[in-house]
């Protein structure tokens, strides 16, 4: 899409991301859709994702203000999307996984644009062969904890990672909602020694601290981290293109900040971002609230680099 009177004074996140960039970039973010909808209780068009959240940054600048930097001091390497559209859950294991690892071999860091949130198990076997060395951080209104009797959806993915053996105590787990889960999948998340945070301790303590302390925590334990950013974590006002959001959730600027702070962090190699359906979205507004979650990470993995240099 062609937007009226460009200026070359005012670039534009799209622009960016399709590889315009400085001459000398200080490193490099690779960026992968994912555009898997098997996994999705609800049914719908998550597949459609990737390409929306592309389109969002139109409508999106290079300048972080709060930081005063200009993401476009790093490259942008957009990967395209892999066909996981047809595919179910378990059977995007291996390309998907096999993509991510592909990616990261020339990337400070990773954006996999989802699709469901049946990616995650696939992204953490693609960040780490041995799981043991793997950190999970979700940022999301649910668990992922259902059973797995009935195969791989959205809603056991990381209920899916415990079962292949990523230790409970190396996921943490932020903006868990009242009344969008089970007391029997939070007692598999207290058992399994997982770190949930809810959205009401978030509301008491602010995002930055519960951010902060997750990341630390998870860093002690492990070499790289993975962090599944599900939308339906935002209030469902924020979120209508997805299907988990429930009224009482965090806000845009809460879900950026945590975004930024996972950027800068060290060990944080992959984020994802999952569970938009574009066909329920009103006036993009889920698919920008990604895409200003894709800018905001990689401003924290700018400044990251520019923290080592
Ligand atoms: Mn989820």
């Amino acid at each position: 899409m062609s937007l009226p009177y460009p200026d070359p004074r005012w670039p534009r996140a799209s622009a960016w991301l399709a590889g315009e960039c400085e001459k000398a970039p200080a490193g490099r973010l690779a960026v992968l859709g994912a555009p898997l909808r098997l996994g999705s209780i609800t049914p719908g068009d998550c597949h459609l994702a990737p390409q929306a959240i592309r389109s969002a940054l139109e409508r999106f600048s290079t300048c972080e203000v709060a930081a005063g930097c200009d993401v476009r001091r790093l490259e942008a390497a957009d990967h395209g999307d892999l066909e996981l559209a047809e595919k179910r859950p378990e059977e995007a294991l291996e390309p998907l996984s096999r993509a991510v690892s592909h990616a990261l071999e020339t990337a400070e860091a990773l954006v996999l644009l989802g699709g469901d949130n049946s990616i995650t198990r696939p992204g953490c076997h693609g960040l780490a062969d041995a799981l043991d060395l793997c950190g999970l951080l979700t940022l999301d209104a649910h668990f992922d904890l259902r059973d797995l009797d009935n195969g791989l959806t959205n809603g056991n993915a990381v209920r899916a990672l415990l079962a292949d053996g990523l230790p409970g105590v190396q996921i943490a787990q932020i903006g868990i909602q009242s009344f969008a889960n089970s007391q029997a999948y939070m007692e598999v998340a207290k058992q399994a020694g997982i770190r949930a945070v809810a959205v009401d301790e978030v509301r008491e303590r602010g995002i930055r601290a519960v951010v902060e302390d997750a990341l630390r925590s998870l860093s002690q334990a492990v070499e790289v981290i993975y962090v599944d950013l599900d939308l339906d974590v935002l209030d469902q006002a924020f979120a209508p293109a997805t299907p988990g959001a429930r009224p009482g959730g965090l806000t845009p600027h809460e879900v950026r900040q945590a975004a930024r702070l996972c950027g800068l962090h060290p060990k944080v190699r992959v984020l994802d971002l999952v569970e938009i359906d574009p066909s329920r979205d009103i006036r993009d507004a889920t698919a920008r609230a990604a895409a200003a979650c894709l800018l905001s990470f990689a401003s924290g993995v700018l400044g990251r680099i520019e923290a080592s240099e």
